[in-house]
C-alpha cells in the first residue's frame, strides 16, 4: 500500500507532542464501543479510553458522563528484563497506519532497547464489526540482534480514569486456565456490570512458560520464552467485552464469548469483521477522482460516522465527540439530528431509526424538563445522556480558573425543533410509516406541545413571540424572537397537524389515542393554528433579508478581517459580554435556517442572507460545526472555489488538528456536514416526492464524485458529472 492510497491513514513518525490528537485520530470501533488509539504497551500521561454506548454514570459538574471502560488493550513484551516503551531506547522506525477499508489498526516499530536489543514489532487491532462484543490484537515480534528471554504480558486494566472522576467498583476478577483471565466491575452510581474476559495464544519461542499476574483491578496473563535472533514470535490476544445492558450474567456470558471466539481464532474474526464492513462500504463510500486528499479525508470522516453509530442498541445516540474523546463527555446534542443524521438516513436507514428511538426512549426525560421549566409536552435537553434529562453543566471552569454560567441547557430550546424535523426527514426519505404512526408522531405532537405552550403573547405587536433564547449563534445570549427558533418552532406546529391529519386517516385509532393522552383538545389545536398564523419572524423591512433575533442590526458591527491574523475566536478575543455587543457570529444561525428549510427559501433569499451574514460569522475560530454548512450552501451559490475552501478545511478538521482540540475528540457534526456539503452542496441533491434531482456544482479538479443513496427503499446511483439524471 502506497502513501497515496485514498483508503489508508497513515503516520510514519511518532511525535510525543501530537500523542492525544493522534489518538483520537486513530480511535476504532464497531458502533458498540469506541477505542482511542493508545499505545497497547503505553505511554507516559496517555489517555487511554474507551467508551460504551449507553455506559453512564453520575459525575459532579457535569451531571453524567460517559464512563471510560477498563482498558482492553495492555499488551507489553519485555524484551531480556526491558520492557518495550517508546519513550525509552532508540525508536529505529515507525509506522502507524488505519486501514478504512476495514478498520485494522497497525503499528511496525523497530526499537532498540537502552541495553541495546533490537526488535522489530508489528502490532495490528481491530473491534469487530461482525460482533460487536469482540476485540482482537496480533503482535508478531521480532529480535533482530540477539538470543534471549521474551515476557509477554496481556492484560485489562481496570484503573480507567474519566478527567475528574473513578467511576469503577472491582466485583471480582480472575483466572480460568493458563491463557484467560477476567475482570468484572460495576459503575459506582448506575450499578452498570461490565466484564472484559481476554486469551493470549503464542506461537514461535521456545520452553514457553505461562503465569498470570493478579494485580488489584488488573489481571494479565504472562507468557515466557526463549527466542533467538531472526526467529519471529507471534501473539494473539482475544478479549470479549459486555455489559449488563446487554446480559444477565456478564461474567459467563464474557467467557463464553470468548470461548466462541477462541474457536474463530483472530483470523476468522478478522474475516468475519472485514466481511461485514465491504458491505458497510458498498452502500456507503463517496468516490471523489481528481482529488486525492479530499477523497481521503470524507471517508475517514465517514469512517467515524460509522463506528460511532448504534448498531444494535435504540437507546443510545452518538455523541458530539462520537466514542472517541473526553469533550462533552458522551453527551448528545443537535449535532446528532442535524448534522450527522442525514448521512444515515439516506445511507443506512436502519441506523437512522436506532438513533431516532433513542430520542423516543428519552421522552420521558424531556416532559421532566418542560415540565420543571412550567412547559406543557416534551422539551429535550440541550445535552442528553441515558434518560433524556437536562445534562448541560451549569457552570464550567473559565479560561483563568474562575466559573462560567453556561446558559445552553436552560434556553437553547431550539433543539426541540431540530428533533421533530429530523424525524419528519427520516420519514419524507424513508417512507417509514410504520416508525411515524409507532413513535415518530408522538416526538412530533409532543414538542408541537411545547411549543405551543413555550410562545408569549405580545400586545404592541399583536404576535406570538418566543423571548429569552440562544439560538445556534451561542455568541449572543437571552435573545428575543431568534429568527431560527422561531420558524423551527413554527415548523414544528405546521408538522404535527399535518401528521395528525395523515395519523387520523391512515390509523385513526392511533390518533385517538395520542389525541387523548396528549390532550390535543380541539381547543389546543385552533392554538396551534393562531401561533403558525402569528408568530414574528424579525426580518428587514418587506426585504427577505432576515434579522437573527430583534435588535441585531443595531449591534455594533464589525470587519472580521481587522482582527486578522488571529489564532483563537472572536468570543476569546472580545470576552463573553463582548462579543454579545457585536454583529458577529459563532455559527451559521439564520443561513442554517435557510439551509434546513431549503424548500421554501429561493436562491435569491439565500443569495441577499449569505452576503450579510457569512461576512460576519467567525467560521474559522468560531464553531466546528460552521464550515461545513458554509461549504455546502456557497456550492448551492455558484460559489465554487469558496465552497471547496471551507469544505477542505472542515473535512481536516481532525486529521490535522486545525482546532487544536482534537484531543477531545472527533468532530462528529462536522463529519455530517461534510456529508450533506458533498451530496447537498457540491452534488445539489434534491428530494421531490418520490424521486430526486441534481444540480452539481463541482471543484473543476474534481473528474468524478460517485455515491448511492436510498430514497424510499430503492437504492439510487450518482455519478458526476456526466449524471445529470433525475431520478
Ligand atoms: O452543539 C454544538 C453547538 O452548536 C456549538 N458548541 C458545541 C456544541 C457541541 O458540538
Amino acid at each position: 500500500m502506497t502513501e497515496r492510497n485514498n483508503w489508508l491513514i497513515t503516520e510514519t513518525r511518532f511525535h510525543p507532542a501530537a500523542l492525544h490528537h493522534k489518538e483520537t485520530v486513530f480511535t476504532i470501533g464497531n458502533g458498540y464501543l469506541g477505542t482511542r488509539g493508545t499505545f497497547e504497551e503505553g505511554y507516559p500521561g496517555d489517555r487511554p479510553a474507551t467508551f460504551v454506548h449507553g455506559l453512564f454514570d453520575a459525575a459532579p459538574l457535569v451531571n453524567t458522563e460517559l464512563v471510560n471502560a477498563p482498558n482492553w488493550l495492555p499488551f507489553v513484551p519485555v524484551i531480556n528484563g526491558e520492557r518495550f516503551r517508546m519513550d525509552r531506547g532508540t525508536l529505529l522506525s515507525y509506522r502507524r497506519e488505519l486501514h478504512l477499508r476495514n478498520g485494522l489498526l497497525k503499528r511496525t516499530v523497530c526499537w532498540r532497547s537502552p541495553a541495546g536489543h533490537t526488535v522489530e514489532l508489528r502490532i495490528e487491532r481491530f473491534a469487530s464489526l461482525a460482533d460487536r462484543h469482540l476485540l482482537a490484537i496480533r503482535c508478531r515480534i521480532i529480535p533482530l540482534d540477539f538470543d534471549g528471554i521474551l515476557e509477554l504480558r496481556a492484560g485489562l486494566d481496570g484503573h480507567a480514569l474519566n478527567p475528574e472522576c473513578f467511576h469503577w467498583h472491582l466485583e471480582d476478577q480472575g483466572a480460568c486456565g493458563e491463557h484467560t483471565v477476567y475482570l468484572h466491575m460495576r459503575t459506582r452510581h448506575s450499578g452498570i456490570a461490565l466484564c472484559e474476559a481476554c486469551h493470549l495464544t503464542v506461537s514461535g519461542g521456545e520452553e514457553m512458560n505461562w503465569t498470570h499476574l493478579d494485580c488489584d483491578a488488573a489481571p494479565a496473563i504472562v507468557a515466557s520464552l526463549k527466542v533467538r535472533a531472526g526467529e519471529p514470535v507471534s501473539a494473539d490476544k482475544l478479549v470479549s467485552l459486555v455489559t449488563s445492558r446487554e446480559a444477565g450474567d456478564v461474567v459467563s456470558t464474557a467467557l463464553s464469548l470468548l470461548e466462541g471466539a477462541r474457536t474463530r481464532g483472530y483470523d476468522g474474526l478478522l474475516q468475519a469483521s472485514t466481511e461485514a464492513w465491504a458491505q458497510e462500504w458498498d452502500v456507503c463510500d463517496i468516490t471523489i477522482e481528481g482529488d486525492d486528499q479530499a477523497d481521503q479525508a470524507l471517508r475517514y470522516n465517514l469512517f467515524q460516522l460509522l463506528i460511532a453509530a448504534p448498531r444494535h442498541d435504540d437507546r443510545a445516540s452518538i455523541p458530539a465527540k462520537a466514542l472517541s474523546g473526553f469533550g462533552y463527555r458522551g453527551h448528545v446534542f443537535w449535532d446528532t439530528e442535524i448534522f450527522m443524521l442525514p448521512f444515515f438516513t439516506f445511507m443506512r436507514p436502519e441506523l437512522a431509526r436506532n438513533m431516532l428511538m433513542y430520542r423516543y426512549h428519552t421522552l420521558p426525560g424531556a416532559r421532566r424538563k418542560a415540565q420543571e421549566q412550567g412547559y406543557a409536552g416534551a422539551m429535550f435537553a440541550w445535552e442528553s445522556a441515558d434518560t433524556g434529562d437536562e445534562t448541560t453543566p451549569r457552570f464550567v471552569p473559565g479560561p483563568n480558573g474562575q466559573l462560567v454560567r453556561i446558559w445552553t441547557g436552560d434556553i437553547e430550546h431550539h433543539i426541540t425543533a431540530d428533533v421533530a424535523y429530523a424525524i419528519v426527514q427520516y420519514w419524507q426519505a424513508t417512507g417509514d410509516d410504520a416508525f411515524m404512526r409507532d413513535y415518530g408522531a408522538e416526538i412530533v405532537l409532543d414538542t408541537a406541545r411545547f411549543w405551543g405552550s413555550r410562545v408569549e403573547w405580545n400586545q404592541a405587536r399583536a404576535q406570538y413571540e418566543i423571548n429569552d433564547v440562544i439560538g445556534p449563534d451561542e455568541y449572543h445570549e437571552h435573545v428575543n424572537n431568534n429568527a431560527f427558533t422561531n420558524r423551527m418552532a413554527q415548523w414544528n406546529l405546521e408538522n404535527a397537524l399535518d401528521i395528525l391529519a395523515w395519523l387520523r386517516l391512515t390509523c385513526p385509532d392511533k390518533a385517538a389515542e395520542l389525541e387523548t393522552r396528549l390532550e390535543l383538545t380541539e381547543e389546543q389545536l385552533s392554538h396551534w393554528r393562531r401561533i403558525i398564523g402569528n408568530l414574528y419572524i424579525p426580518r428587514h423591512n418587506a426585504t427577505s433579508l432576515l434579522e437573527q433575533f430583534d435588535g441585531f442590526f443595531a449591534l455594533g458591527d464589525i470587519n472580521l478581517a481587522d482582527y486578522e491574523p488571529r489564532t483563537v475566536s472572536m468570543q476569546a478575543l472580545l470576552g463573553i459580554e463582548g462579543v454579545q455587543q457585536y454583529q458577529v457570529l459563532k455559527q451559521p444561525d439564520v443561513l442554517m435556517l435557510l439551509y434546513l428549510l431549503r424548500e421554501e427559501y429561493d436562491i435569491a433569499a439565500l443569495r441577499e442572507n449569505w452576503a450579510y451574514y457569512a461576512p460576519r460569522t467567525d467560521i474559522t475560530y468560531g464553531s466546528s460545526l460552521g464550515p461545513a454548512i458554509h461549504a455546502l450552501l456557497a456550492a448551492r451559490l455558484g460559489e465554487v472555489d469558496q465552497a471547496y475552501h471551507y469544505f477542505m478545511h472542515a473535512a481536516r478538521t481532525d486529521l490535522d488538528d486545525t482546532r487544536g482540540n482534537a484531543a477531545d475528540g472527533i468532530h462528529a457534526a462536522t463529519a455530517g456536514g461534510l456529508w450533506q456539503a458533498v451530496v447537498f452542496g457540491f452534488a445539489g441533491l434534491r428530494m421531490k416526492g418520490n424521486g430526486y434531482t441534481l444540480a452539481p456544482h463541482l471543484p473543476p479538479h474534481w473528474r468524478k464524485l460517485a455515491f448511492t443513496f436510498y430514497h424510499r427503499g430503492k437504492r439510487a446511483y450518482v455519478s458526476l458529472p456526466d449524471d445529470e439524471t433525475q431520478g
